[in-house]
């Protein structure tokens, strides 16, 4: 892992101003210590990087996902959500969407916004779902 904190710090003075910026966030806590029972919410962060780094360190830059690698980590994680696409240019527009900083390449924190993005659509049919069951 090359995580360090002056990485980490280094890259949160380049953020965008939407981007959380009032909190302290250190690397340290986690890799210092991993608790040895993890939440349920903890496990899907580390999953979330665990998958975001499996599929970027595949050209040896794990920083970033080049359009090759985020069409995989798509077509692989993202198999219901790709059907659901009718657009074969599904990956380009996710990556000129998210791209900030348009260098054709995400970063974890240009990537995090599509995760994001899911969610909260997922969570909607949710409650959709929820609403249907009671009646
Ligand atoms: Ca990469
Ligand atoms: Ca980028």
């Amino acid at each position: 892992m090359s995580q360090n904190g002056q990485q980490f710090s280094g890259k949160a003075s380049s953020c965008p101003p939407h981007r959380i910026t009032s909190y302290t966030f250190s690397t340290q806590p986690y890799s210092a210590h991993l608790p040895a029972v993890m939440t349920d919410l903890e496990k899907c962060m580390e999953s979330l990087i665990v998958i975001f780094h499996r599929y970027a360190d595949e050209d040896g830059d794990g920083r970033t996902l080049t359009k090759k690698e985020l069409k995989k980590l798509v077509e692989k994680e993202l198999p219901t959500f790709l059907k659901t696409q009718q657009n074969p240019k599904t990956v380009d527009l996710i990556l000129k969407d998210l791209d900030q900083n348009k260098d054709d390449k995400l970063d974890f924190e240009e990537f995090l916004p599509l995760v994001v993005g899911l969610s909260l659509a997922c969570d909607k049919c949710y409650m959709l779902h929820q609403k249907k069951g009671k009646k």
